[in-house]
């Protein structure tokens, strides 16, 4: 996304038949987050839930990736309306909310995201407005892509039920706590079959469904496969990882 531009970019990508690759921040550093903005990827997600930002440090890194480029998005810390709705305030097109349980739950997620009459978010678009000027209502609820988290043994009883509620775009799958939900060892980029058989379940009922479906994954290999299956948006190598492994990289190859 240019700075300025209306549509969100993720969203656009999905009307051309597309899918999303995401980055995924730990670190709360705009630096390191305007950095990899400007490398390409469609969208940023900064992690509230398992990363180092909170609510207090998350606007500079939501403008740090909003400059450059990618489509600030946000990993909400829990299913909470208030947050959530802070978040959009701050300035994130995209919202991913974790362990949705039941329908009660989706719709509430659902709800924090919409303006009257079709939600309960409260006005204060103190950043959108920048972006999107006097016309920023109006399109509101079409520049915010969101996705609730299929990862729990509730989750996945309750999918079809959850797939029902309208006013979210899709379901984003957690890999590793839905590994735990269904007593498989949690690993980065797991093919454990038992596990694949229930990420191939997740997303024919979100085809079926008509919905959006998404996965996190920890690399290339794993996120081809996974667009392959049917996956509109996956995310890529986190910020900490990408570090960490160019630094081991560098270190061996002078000690070689
Ligand atoms: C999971 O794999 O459970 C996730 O939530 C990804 O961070
Ligand atoms: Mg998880």
């Amino acid at each position: 996304m240019l700075p300025g531009a209306k549509m969100n970019r993720i969203r656009s990508i999905w009307n051309h038949g597309g899918a999303a690759i995401i980055g995924w921040l730990n670190i709360p550093s705009a630096l390191s987050a305007e950095a990899l903005s400007r490398c390409g990827y469609d969208g940023l997600l900064v992690d509230l839930q398992h990363g180092a930002a909170d609510v207090a440090s998350v606007t500079p890194l939501l403008m740090a990736i909003e400059v450059g480029g990618a489509e600030p998005l946000v990993r909400v810390a829990a299913n909470n309306p208030a947050e959530i709705m802070r978040m959009l305030d701050f300035g994130a097109y995209g919202v991913i909310a974790p362990m949705i349980n039941s329908a009660d739950e989706a719709r509430a997620f659902a709800g924090a995201l919409h303006y009257p009459p079709h939600g309960s978010r409260s006005y204060g678009p103190r950043r959108p407005q920048n972006r999107f000027g006097p016309d920023y209502l109006a399109q509101a609820s079409e520049s915010v892509v969101s996705l609730a988290m299929v990862e729990t043994r509730d989750g996945l009883a309750n999918l079809e039920e959850i797939l029902a509620v309208e006013g979210y775009d899709g379901i984003f799958i957690g890999p590793s706590d839905l590994a735990l939900a269904i007593g498989v060892s949690p690993r980065p980029d797991n093919d454990d079959p038992k596990l694949i058989e229930t990420i191939d379940h997740i997303i024919a009922r979100c085809k079926a469904a008509r919905k959006r479906v998404g996965i996190y994954c920890s690399g290339p290999a794993y996120a081809r496969r996974m667009i392959a299956a049917g996956c509109d948006i996956v995310s890529i190598t986190p910020d900490l990882a990408l570090l960490t492994t160019a630094a081991r990289e560098s270190l061996a190859a002078t000690r070689a």
